[in-house]
């Protein structure tokens, strides 16, 4: 891609829409996509998908789809892309959407006319008497990009609100088309009905934002009503919709709306000066990459302000900027003001845009990981209160426990099979669960491979790093975390000490570990706010009517407790049983109890999963899934070899480390190299020496990287935006230079923290809350994400890449998990990156 100049499908001024050569609908300042993303992003309705519009360079139009509510939720039925036909000629493009449920098949047919696409939806069989009144051609509008903007409704101007309070109606459950495999995102409190939003407005002509030049859209249709609704009455994810019920009983063309996003015209995009927002230290190479509009020109130099004791600016540096290529649809310069060391405030200018200030100085990265340590991480400690100052996080959460999962599907793609592989009966209490661990992401349940990973990351910090940090008490008694309050104990430990709590009590208590301790209704997994309000911490007794309590006060009869999913997978206790085995050793000396828990149950797990895995070997017993891990095991338990070998020193581990990492290296360098890496501390120098023309082959890869992207670094283009692969790279190029700096130098890893904190594309916002100098992103899906914040020291997924040409990042806008959410996984991986790369600087 280098050297390519976007820019050949420019039209001239003033001109219609085409049909471009990445297969969606463009004029200056407009790009209409016609589903080059479906809905099968893997969590229903994303709400990234169907017919979308990219305004500006915002999106902010998406869900263009024959749908069956007035107001879609997450998990309301979505369809299926059948076929999609694009006509170059004739500049349309078809496709045919399916909701197999309803055996009901729709067409939609996208065209371009000058200024406008006109949108066709066609039937060849009438609506299905049961969906008919709810079936509908839906439009999905951005709420942050809208609210506080104006409508005009047939020209009755009208204000799109801030916050949702428009009128709703109950209507029969019956009546309620079918959710996501049977799943109900509503507690009816016993009513036996549901809430359905009522329209704000109905009318044959709706602008939207008639106030706003840059988000103006003009939607029409002669035959058809359009209604505007607010789909924040449901969900607080919700987005305007605008909205035509396909008419009962009827064939052909059933709907046709014309609609007219306006084009500012001669519109081109800001530049943005992608930079770290963190700042740099003296020495270190620093490269601002600026990326721009194909139509804007490209600048032949950029200039470094210095800003003094006054606020005053003065040149500090003026360079010339490299032009280096396309990269998707934009193009892209890279700026090189290395020689800029002197100590100081500074910001970039690049014609008529400046940047906000950062600081180069010797310790500007001493803190980047002290909110993640101190804050986010002891927030997502479940089975416990956490308080910070005078706010309570939340409170102790599922004091009632939780219970046998029956045999069942779930809508967090967790799944329990046809027996328990337990002694307990399905709804029965398992005891002895509520305790330590970590809540998985802007969710509230205990993932155990993410909670293994979580211990093996604290693992690693506390042994690599020797982090003594001690910024929070925990009292595991008293169940009660306080944040900023030293108690004597690295607070490292203490955490390896709340995750392994959880564990080992799996291990005891079900006897291997459990997939996951989730939610058992949908109508409480989406919860948002205090974790110790999800359900109501008392055991769940059917004797009982919904909604009542025993006499003592003790039980109650509403469903809410969470489920343990019990399907054993030996795959999972394997990994247990290595991570109990480094957990003890960390524990021994501190709670030489809970270290003697882990290290029995380890070695119980791990001799109970090799003969479980023989037996099904032999039995052909293998779920797919299970089948892909094992493939991948041939790679993955030479990391456990290092690990067992590291928990015991018994030498038969490292012998069979041995026999597997050269091959595991010859297959694919890149993704054995941070095990290879990993073993260095406990091999003899032969080892590093042996694994030298490896990490001579890794830097050929590293370089290469310049070339495929301006970044420099992996940048992932999947439908989950790649910060946890960012970060792991990160690790990786540090370990490298810490073990071979002679091959490998530091500047992968500034690179990769240039990124984290600011240096990518759409915004150069940094990616975790609170770290960074002016701007710092503002929201993230946090479990606080519907009061439009952050949890400090989150590190967000990041820049999401839309098919077939759009990487975005969300900041005004919490929801979209793939771009915004934090995970522990990822928040612990960012930890360890930021230790690690503290480390390499200082020397
Ligand atoms: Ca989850
Ligand atoms: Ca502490
Ligand atoms: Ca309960």
């Amino acid at each position: 891609m280098v050297l390519a100049v976007a820019g050949c499908n420019t039209q001239k001024e003033n001109a219609g829409f085409v049909l471009n050569d990445r297969e969606y609908f463009e004029r200056q300042g407009v790009n209409v996509l016609i589903y080059s993303n479906t809905f099968n992003g893997g969590f229903n309705d994303e709400k990234n998908s169907g017919i979308e519009i990219i305004h500006h360079g915002v999106r902010t139009v998406q869900g263009g789809a024959v749908r069956l509510n007035n107001t879609p939720e997450q998990w309301d039925l979505v369809p299926k892309t059948i076929e999609r036909k694009v006509d170059t000629d004739a500049k349309s493009i078809e496709v045919t959407l399916r909701y197999e449920d309803y055996d009901f098949n729709s067409r939609i047919v996208a065209q371009a006319e000058d200024n406008a696409v006109r949108i066709s939806v066609y039937l060849d069989n009438p609506v299905p008497e049961v969906l008919a009144g709810e079936a509908g051609f839906n439009l999905e509008f951005l709420p942050s990009q809208y609210w506080s903007k104006t409508y005009l409704a047939d020209n009755r101007p009208g204000l799109l609100p801030k916050y949702a309070a428009s009128a709703t109606t109950t209507r029969d459950n019956s009546q309620k088309p079918k959710q996501f495999k049977g799943f109900r995102t509503y507690d009816d409190r016993g009513t036996g009905k549901f809430v359905d939003p009522l329209p704000i407005e109905t009318a044959h002509t709706f602008v939207m934002a008639s106030d706003d030049p840059e988000r103006l859209i003009k939607v029409s249709s002669k035959e058809n009503e359009i209604s505007l609704y607010d789909g924040r009455m449901l969900a607080q994810n919700g987005w305007f919709v605008l909205r035509s019920v396909l008419p009962a009983g009827k064939t052909g063309k059933v709907v046709e709306w014309t609609i007219e996003p306006n084009a500012i015209e001669g519109w081109i995009r800001k530049p943005n000066i992608g930079f770290s927002q963190v700042g740099y230290i003296p020495s270190q190479p620093k490269t601002a990459v600026i990326e721009l509009d194909k139509n804007d020109k490209i600048l032949p130099t950029a200039k470094i302000l210095k800003i003094d004791e006054n606020a005053n600016e003065t040149i500090a540096y003026e360079g010339k900027t490299d032009f280096w290529g396309a990269y998707f649809k934009y193009n892209y310069v890279k700026f090189d003001f290395s020689t800029v060391k002197e100590p100081g405030v500074y910001c970039i200018e690049y014609g008529d845009t400046k940047t906000g200030h950062f600081i180069i100085n010797d310790n500007v990265y001493d803190k980047i990981t002290d909110a993640t340590s101190d804050i986010w991480i002891p927030i997502h400690m479940n089975h416990i209160t956490v308080n910070e100052g005078y706010r309570i996080w939340h409170g102790e959460p599922f004091k009632e426990g939780y219970i046998q999962a029956p045999p069942s599907d779930h809508f967090d793609l967790h799944h329990q099979g046809e027996t328990t592989d337990t002694k307990y009966k399905p709804y029965e209490l398992i005891p002895g669960l509520n305790v330590g661990g970590y809540f998985d992401a802007g969710d509230f349940d205990i993932e155990t491979g993410s909670n293994i990973s979580v211990v093996q990351n604290l693992v690693r910090v506390w042994e690599l790093f020797r982090s003594e940090r001690d910024e929070t008490f925990v009292d595991e008694k008293q169940r009660y975390v306080d944040l900023h309050r030293p108690d004597g104990v690295p607070d490292i430990l203490q955490y390896i000490e709340h995750g392994v709590l959880n564990l080992v009590a799996q291990a005891e208590n079900i006897g291997h570990m459990s997939s996951t301790l989730s939610n058992g209704v949908l109508d409480n997994y989406h919860h948002l706010g205090d974790a110790a309000s999800i359900t109501d911490g008392l055991h769940y007794d059917p004797s009982l009517p919904p909604y009542t309590k025993s006499a003592d006060g003790k039980r109650s009869g509403t469903k809410d407790d969470m489920w343990a999913f019990t399907t054993r997978n030996p795959m999972l206790d394997n990994r247990a049983a290595t991570m109990f085995a480094a957990a003890s050793r960390v524990l021994k000396g501190y709670n030489d109890d809970l270290a003697d828990r882990a290290l029995k149950q380890s070695k119980r797990l791990f001799k109970e999963a090799q003969e479980l895995i023989a037996k099904r070997r032999s039995n052909n017993r293998f779920t797919s899934g299970e089948h892909d891990e094992l493939s991948l095991r041939g790679f993955g338990d030479v990391a456990a070899d290092i690990q067992l070998y590291a928990a015991t020193h018994e030498q038969q581990y490292l012998d069979n480390f041995e026999k597997k990492i050269w091959r595991a290296l010859d297959n694919n360098v890149n993704y054995a190299i941070q095990t290879a890496l990993d073993a260095v501390a406990y091999m003899p120098d032969s080892y590093k020496e042996k694994l030298r023309p490896y990490i001579e082959k890794y830097k050929v890869y590293l370089d290469s990287l310049d070339i495929v992207n301006p970044y420099g670094i992996p940048i992932g283009l999947g439908n989950w935006a790649g910060g946890g692969q960012t970060v792991s790279y990160g690790t990786t190029v540090c370990y490298a230079h810490k073990y071979f700096p002679d091959i490998i130098g530091k500047e992968y890893a500034f690179k990769t923290a240039a990124w984290l904190f600011g240096c990518h594309p759409y915004h150069n916002y940094s990616l975790v809350a609170v770290v960074g100098a002016t701007r710092p992103k503002a929201v993230f899906y946090g479990n606080n994400r519907a009061d439009f914040s952050f949890i400090p020291g989150n590190m967000a997924p990041g820049i999401l890449f839309r098919k077939p040409d759009h990487f975005e990042n969300f900041d005004d806008w919490p929801f979209l998990w793939g771009q915004n959410e934090g995970t522990i996984a990822g928040n612990t991986g960012y930890l360890i990156f930021g230790l690690a790369f503290k480390e390499i600087i200082k020397d």
